[in-house]
C-alpha cells in the first residue's frame, strides 16, 4: 500500500530568499507498507512554484498519474527511473519515489542508507542557511550559528540586499567560512557587483543568475576570483557537463530532491570529483524524512564541502519523525538502523496532516 501525507509544519523562524518567504513547510510524505516493511519518501516541493517549476499539486498530479504505478511493478530504484524516464522532467516528483525505494531496499538489506550507498564516511560537516531580514538580526543570527559550531554560513542575498549584508557579516566575522545564494536574483547587468562581492573572501557565491544562463555564469567565472556554485540550473547530468564544459561551475550543490533521486545524485558526485568540481548536498527546508535521505547521502566520501543539513531543531519545534539529528561540533551523524533510520510519529502527523489518502492499494 503506498499512502501520502501532506503535512504543514510552522517553520521555526520564517525563511527569506529572493524567491519568496516561507512561513511553513508543507510537505508531501509518502509511506509504503508491503506488510513486512515500511519505507517512507518526501517531496521537496512547497506550495508556490517558486524555486522550481515544481509544486506540490503538480508532484501529486505526476505521481497520482503515472509514477505511482511504475511503483506498484518495481521496487528497484534504478529500475523504477528507467520506466520513469518516459515522463519528461517532473525531477522532485520522481525523486519522492525514488529515494523511498532507497528506503525500501536497504531495510530489506537490514543495513542503515549511509553505508547501503557504499562510501560513507559516517559523519556529515554541517552549514547553516540563513534567511534574509534585518542586517541587525542576520548577524546575530550569524553569531549564533559560529557558536553553536557551524562550519560554513550561507546567507541569503538578493539585487539590492548584497553588499550591505555581506560587509556587516564580515566586519564582525572576517574569518568564518561564508558564502552567499542568490537563488537567480541577478542578470548580465550585473557584473559590477558580483566585482564587489568579489572583495568579501566569500567560499562561493551560488547561483546568481537565471539557471538557463550558463553562459553568465562562465563569464562572471573568468572574470572574479570567488568560485561559482550552481544550485538550481543543474537539473541533470547534461546540464552538469555543459556547465564544466562551459566553465561556469566550480561547486555543485545537490539536492537529492532537485535532480531525481540517489541514483542521479551518485552519478553527479562521481563525474563531479572527476572534473574536480567541489559537492555539498543542499536542502529544502524538509521534515526528518527528506532530512535523513540527504545526511546519509552527505556521509559519502564524494561530498567535500560543508552543506545545507542543519539539525531538525533548527527548522520546527516539533518534527513528525520521533528520531531527530543533534549537531556536535559542527557534525551530524546519520542514523543506524536500517534505510534512514526514522519512525514517524502518526498522532502527530495525523494532527498536522491537511491533506492525504491511497495512492495504490
Ligand atoms: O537555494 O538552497 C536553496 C531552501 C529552499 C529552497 C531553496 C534553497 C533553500 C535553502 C535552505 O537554502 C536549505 C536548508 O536549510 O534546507
Ligand atoms: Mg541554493
Amino acid at each position: 500500500m503506498l499512502l501520502y501525507s501532506k503535512v504543514s509544519l510552522p517553520l521555526v523562524k520564517e525563511f527569506k530568499t529572493s524567491f519568496g518567504t516561507e512561513k511553513d513547510r508543507n510537505a508531501i510524505l509518502f509511506i509504503l507498507n508491503d506488510g513486512e516493511i515500511e519505507a517512507y519518501g518526501e517531496s521537496v516541493t512547497e506550495e508556490d512554484p517558486l524555486y522550481g517549476y515544481e509544486d506540490n499539486f503538480t508532484a501529486l498530479y505526476v505521481i497520482r498519474k503515472y509514477l505511482a504505478e511504475i511503483l506498484n511493478k518495481t521496487k528497484d530504484p534504478q529500475n523504477f527511473m528507467e520506466k520513469a524516464e518516459r515522463i519528461k522532467g517532473h525531477l522532485m516528483a520522481k525523486a519522492a519515489l525514488e529515494m523511498l525505494l532507497w528506503d525500501y531496499v536497504s531495510k530489506k538489506e537490514g543495513k542503515p542508507l549511509h553505508e547501503f550507498i557504499g562510501h560513507s564516511k559516517g559523519e556529515v560537516e554541517v552549514g547553516i542557511s540563513i534567511g534574509m531580514s534585518t542586517i541587525d538580526d542576520m548577524v546575530n543570527t550569524v553569531k549564533q550559528a559560529v557558536e553553536q559550531g557551524y562550519k560554513r554560513i550561507k546567507v541569503k542575498i538578493e539585487k539590492g540586499y548584497d553588499i550591505e549584508i555581506v560587509s556587516a557579516i564580515r566586519e564582525k566575522f572576517p574569518n568564518i567560512n561564508m558564502s552567499v545564494d542568490a537563488n537567480q536574483s541577478y542578470s548580465r547587468n550585473d557584473f559590477k557587483i558580483m566585482e564587489k562581492l568579489d572583495d568579501f573572501n566569500l567560499a562561493y557565491i551560488e547561483q546568481p543568475f537565471k539557471m538557463e544562463d550558463l553562459n553568465a555564469h562562465a563569464i562572471l567565472r573568468k572574470r572574479i576570483q570567488t568560485p561559482i556554485c550552481l544550485d538550481e540550473s543543474i537539473t541533470s547530468f547534461e546540464t552538469f557537463k555543459n556547465a564544466v564544459e562551459l566553465g561556469a561551475i566550480d561547486i555543485l550543490n545537490i539536492k537529492p530532491g532537485r535532480v531525481g533521486g540517489i541514483n542521479n545524485t551518485l552519478e553527479l558526485m562521481l563525474n563531479a570529483k572527476e572534473n574536480g568540481i567541489g559537492v555539498w548536498i543542499g536542502g529544502m527546508l524538509e521534515t526528518g524524512v527528506g532530512r535523513s535521505f540527504n545526511i546519509s547521502i552527505a556521509s559519502q566520501e564524494y561530498v567535500n564541502m560543508p552543506g545545507d543539513t542543519s539539525p531538525n531543531s533548527k527548522y520546527f519545534k516539533k518534527d513528525v519523525t520521533n528520531e531527530v539529528f543533534i549537531m556536535k561540533d559542527g557534525k551530524i551523524k546519520p542514523f543506524q538502523k536500517a534505510g534512514i533510520g526514522v519512525s514517524l510519529d502518526y498522532a502527530f502527523l495525523k494532527r498536522m496532516e491537511v491533506d492525504g489518502g491511497k495512492l495504490i492499494d
